[in-house]
């Protein structure tokens, strides 16, 4: 059993996580239509992977005894400035989310709730991983700047970071 207040807690983090994977799948769409398929395949990648770490909350809410809400849907926001304020933005959210974990590592010794706190490092560990890509996203896009053939090479190299995501986690599956 969770406190309420965890519970409550532990669906906002729900709701947060679901807004990423939502905000993620329509940058995906708006890079498809300008062409940049690296990053739209990079985008629908982390969209799936925030579904994930939602559903993990929600199994575990629901597994503690306590009510895992289905987060209302907003829209997100369809269209970008560009590719590099499109990424700085997911950098952005990454860091809120971070925030998040925090705030809930926090709760745990509060109350104090152990077995939440176990449950949480997976999270921690996955937000450095994700502030530290995203991170190394943004040097690359700074180094490349806004010549003319940049938008190309932005979308070759989030494409061949994409690839070496997916050939880790397919490393980390065996
Ligand atoms: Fe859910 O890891 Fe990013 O936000």
């Amino acid at each position: 059993m969770i406190s309420n207040t965890m519970a409550a807690a532990l669906n906002e983090q729900i709701a947060l996580e679901a807004h990423a994977s939502s905000l993620y799948l329509s940058m995906s769409s708006w890079c498809e239509q300008e062409g940049l398929t690296g990053c739209a395949q990079f985008m629908r990648r982390q969209s799936e992977e925030e579904r994930e770490h939602m559903l993990r909350i929600f199994d575990y809410v629901n597994e503690r005894n306590a009510h895992a809400l289905t987060p209302a849907t907003h829209q997100p926001k369809h269209k970008f400035e560009s590719v590099q304020k499109m990424f700085e933005e997911v950098y952005a959210h990454e860091k809120k989310v971070t925030a998040a974990i925090m705030k809930l590592v926090e709760q745990c010794y509060k109350e104090p709730d152990h077995t939440t706190l176990l449950f949480l490092q997976w999270y921690v560990e996955e937000q450095r991983e994700e502030e530290a890509l995203m991170s190394t996203l943004m040097d690359k896009i700074k180094l490349i700047g806004t010549g003319g053939q940049s938008l190309y090479y932005i979308d070759k190299e989030v494409e061949r970071l994409n690839a070496t995501e997916m050939a880790a986690e397919a490393e980390g599956a065996e």
